[in-house]
């Protein structure tokens, strides 16, 4: 009998050696060592052997039962790692092959070129305020020497959301904020944000985005205004630009002015750009109205004040060569891609 199991462990480790797969193994279990198996089989002839005899070879049986198991589960861990080291030679990763591009935005231009103007106003030594969208009557034309039957409302024909709420039509209620906050002492801002006018034509949106500046303090004159004009024009149109001033009316300012770069396309001499004049209108400006000072609460006999409006869209439009400011609002990306 010791011999029989000595050649079945032979054959069966042989066999187990041999597997090439999880399904041979397990068919060599049931042949084996299954209920119906060969070891068994051998163990029925037990019952033959004198009793004393029968212990012993219980334990050879129960230890090849054991070497049997143990062999069957290493070849069962060889062959999955075996199966392991396959699929990773198969899904080898190339490390050297591009990777995939991620899409990257950048800023809008109506953004950068708003960026672009305040970096140039701070360097100058202007604080930058921003405030509430919605505005009451008050600050937005009121406070602004524009009463309720002032004919400049008119020209800001505007958003409103009953008689003393709108949407406002100017940053300038941020600066008479500012003042009020301030007084009595000296103002130097810019007020910058979204602002809301019913315009809409090649040049004119609805919403669109203001830089306004206020300079306020003794001995303040209309040099100032046309140094910190000059320098800001040559900031941003180049070194080269030369600025003039036109008489305008603005009611919050008297006296008023329109200003005019030199044509930074044909340097003054006269295209299409500038139509002919070498020329071309970037921003209104003027000394602030005594009175507007008065209603913030400056006592215009102290102190005198400049003020600037421009338009964010109007200043990229030259800056970029734009034809149609409507192009920086309907996201068509081919367009926005060329900033
Ligand atoms: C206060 C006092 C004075 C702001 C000013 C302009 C002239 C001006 C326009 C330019 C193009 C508006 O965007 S636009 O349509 N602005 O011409 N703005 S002076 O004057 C102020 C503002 C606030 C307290």
């Amino acid at each position: 009998m010791r011999d029989q199991l000595q050649a079945l462990e032979k054959q069966a480790l042989q066999a187990v050696g041999a597997a090439t797969s999880l399904e041979e193994l397990n068919s060599l279990r049931v042949r084996y060592l299954g209920k119906k198996g060969e070891l068994t089989a051998i163990l029925r002839g037990m019952a033959q052997l004198p009793g004393e005899e029968r212990p012993i070879i219980g334990q050879l049986a129960n230890e090849l039962r054991d070497r049997l198991e143990q062999g069957l589960a290493d070849k069962i861990a060889s062959l999955a790692a075996a199966a392991k080291q396959a699929q990773l030679a198969a899904e080898e990763i190339d490390i050297t092959l591009p990777g995939k591009a991620f899409p990257v935005g950048h800023q809008h231009l109506i953004t950068r070129t708003l960026e672009e103007i305040q970096n140039i106003f701070l360097g100058l030594g202007f604080n930058v305020v921003t405030g509430p969208e919605v505005e009451t009557d008050y600050y937005n034309f009121e406070a602004l020497n524009v009463p309720a039957d002032h004919p400049a409302r008119d020209m800001q024909d505007s958003f409103y959301f009953g008689p003393e709420l709108l949407l406002r039509t100017h940053t300038s209620p941020m600066q008479v904020r500012t003042m009020e906050q301030l007084r009595p002492k000296p103002v130097r801002i810019i007020a910058a944000g979204r602002v809301y006018r019913r315009d809409d034509d090649a040049t004119h949106s609805p919403m669109f985005h203001q830089v306004e500046g206020l300079a306020v303090d003794a001995n303040i004159t209309l040099a100032d205004l046309k140094g910190v004009l000059l320098a800001f024009a040559q900031a941003i149109f180049g070194a080269e630009r030369q600025i003039r001033l036109r008489p305008s009316f603005f009611p919050f300012t008297e006296p008023s002015a329109e200003v005019d770069i030199s044509c930074f396309l044909c340097g003054g001499a006269g295209c299409s750009l500038c139509k002919g004049s070498g020329w071309l209108e970037i921003l209104g400006s003027g000394m602030v109205h005594p009175r507007v000072l008065q209603l913030s609460g400056y006592d215009p006999e102290q102190v005198s004040g400049f003020a600037f409006g421009m338009g964010v869209e109007r200043i990229a439009m030259l800056k970029y060569g734009l034809d149609d400011l409507r192009h920086l609002f309907t996201n068509d990306m081919r367009f926005l891609r060329q900033f």
